[in-house]
């Protein structure tokens, strides 16, 4: 399924002994009752779902977690038969699909439950997972009588078989726990109206998991410090261990030139070299997600942080050099040359957004090597699927 080729100058290096680093230190962080549920969703936020997938189970997680359903069932497609969840709504009409391919899905209301009987052929069962709104204003009940309703359904009916309940926090990841504790409350108040508690009780996303694993029951919905990330800035210091950074970025100069002074760069003719100054051209542009607000920002070449000059095109970009360099030369957007990095947490600063968003917006035509003990161990190229 995967194509193994690609013909363009410009990938993703996703190195997978950071993410088994980052699920292993996890699971030492928690207690042994407690289960990692590695959350992939969004092409594991752009990192490549399958192949993290893979090396967060055979580092010890336990469960999988998408947002949609086609996200699990392209995990099936690709021969993952490990438990997943759906972390997102689905349609009822869609149940059967779930339960042909053994995928848990989320539930926060009864009706949900009737109309998804309709569909549910007689000898499959449903797994879900009840969703608590404790105060994320989301998804899910938020109250006793929602609750009882939901289980009415569920003890009437043979369709259905409750795996876990859970909630998520909006403030985990702040310095200030105030409404955390309320969230925290509100869930255990809302929990402790369960007839009978599933074997799956989970609040926790990762900025809970690092400080507070004994308020994450029994499973921690680990994402983005699986991917090497912390889950704000504020948090930065007191993350328990490292992080360690899976994503990186990289091109290749695949034209230089040297221009005059008083010669302009790219569309709208913004940029007006001052001096004689050498530019190369970058094949990575605003399609790929590397969108124009870079313009006027920095990447590494041959280990020296050079600018991104003129306006971001669609497929190119153009950087000044400090001197004239070969065709090939490597470019890095994202990660390590030398003694320089430019990591995710730099460049969300830059577009003044959270880290989460700049690896999940580097979109599907930009090819994702996987790297093993700095051996690629596979190539995926899903323009070419
Ligand atoms: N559980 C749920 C329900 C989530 O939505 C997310 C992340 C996670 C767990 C993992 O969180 P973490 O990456 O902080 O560990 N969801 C989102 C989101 O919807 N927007 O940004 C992150």
């Amino acid at each position: 399924m995967t194509s193994t080729s690609f013909y363009r100058d410009t990938w993703v290096e996703v190195d997978l002994d950071c993410i088994a680093a980052n699920v292993c230190s996890m699971i030492k962080h928690l207690s042994p009752e407690q289960k990692v549920i590695a959350v992939v969703k969004a092409n594991g936020y752009g990192h490549g779902d399958v192949q993290v997938a893979r090396v967060a189970l055979e580092s010890g997680a336990q469960y999988l977690a998408v947002a949609f359903l086609d996200e699990a069932l392209s995990l099936r497609k690709h021969g993952i038969g490990a438990p997943i969840l759906v972390l997102g709504a689905s349609r009822p009409e869609d149940a059967n699909v779930a339960a042909e391919h053994q995928i848990s899905l989320t539930v926060y209301n009864a009706e949900w439950l009737i109309e998804a009987s309709k569909y549910i052929k007689d000898d499959k069962k449903l797994t879900f997972h009840l969703k608590i709104d404790s105060g994320m204003g989301r998804l899910g009940v938020r109250s006793e009588q929602e609750i009882s309703e939901i289980f009415e359904v569920i003890e009437n009916g043979s369709h259905f078989h409750l795996e876990g309940v859970f909630t998520h926090f909006a403030t985990a990841d702040e310095l200030d726990l105030s409404y955390f504790i309320k969230q925290f409350e509100r869930f255990n108040e809302l929990l402790s109206t369960l007839p009978v508690r599933p074997e799956l009780v989970h609040t926790g996303n990762s900025a809970t998991g690092l400080r507070f694993p004994e308020k994450t029951f029994n499973a921690v919905r680990l994402g983005i410090a699986m991917y090497g990330l912390t889950p704000s800035m504020e948090m930065k210091e007191i993350i328990p261990y490292p992080l360690k950074e899976a994503f990186s970025l990289h091109s290749k100069l695949v034209h230089v030139k040297k221009l005059a002074k008083g010669d302009k760069v790219s569309y709208g003719a913004t940029y007006t070299a001052e001096v004689e100054e050498w530019v190369g051209t970058v094949p990575i542009g605003y399609a790929d997600g590397w969108i124009r607000k870079h313009q006027g920002a920095e990447v590494l070449v041959s280990g020296v942080r050079c600018e991104i000059i003129g306006r971001v095109c669609m497929d190119q970009l153009m950087v000044r050099l400090p001197k004239k360099l070969p065709i090939g030369t490597q470019v890095t957007l994202i990660g390590t040359q030398e003694n320089e990095t430019i990591s995710i947490d730099e460049v969300a600063a830059r577009l003044e957004t959270i880290n989460y968003e700049v690896p999940c917006t580097i979109n599907f035509r930009v090819p994702r090597i996987f790297l093993k003990k700095q051996s690629i161990i596979e190539v995926r190229n899903t323009i070419l699927l």
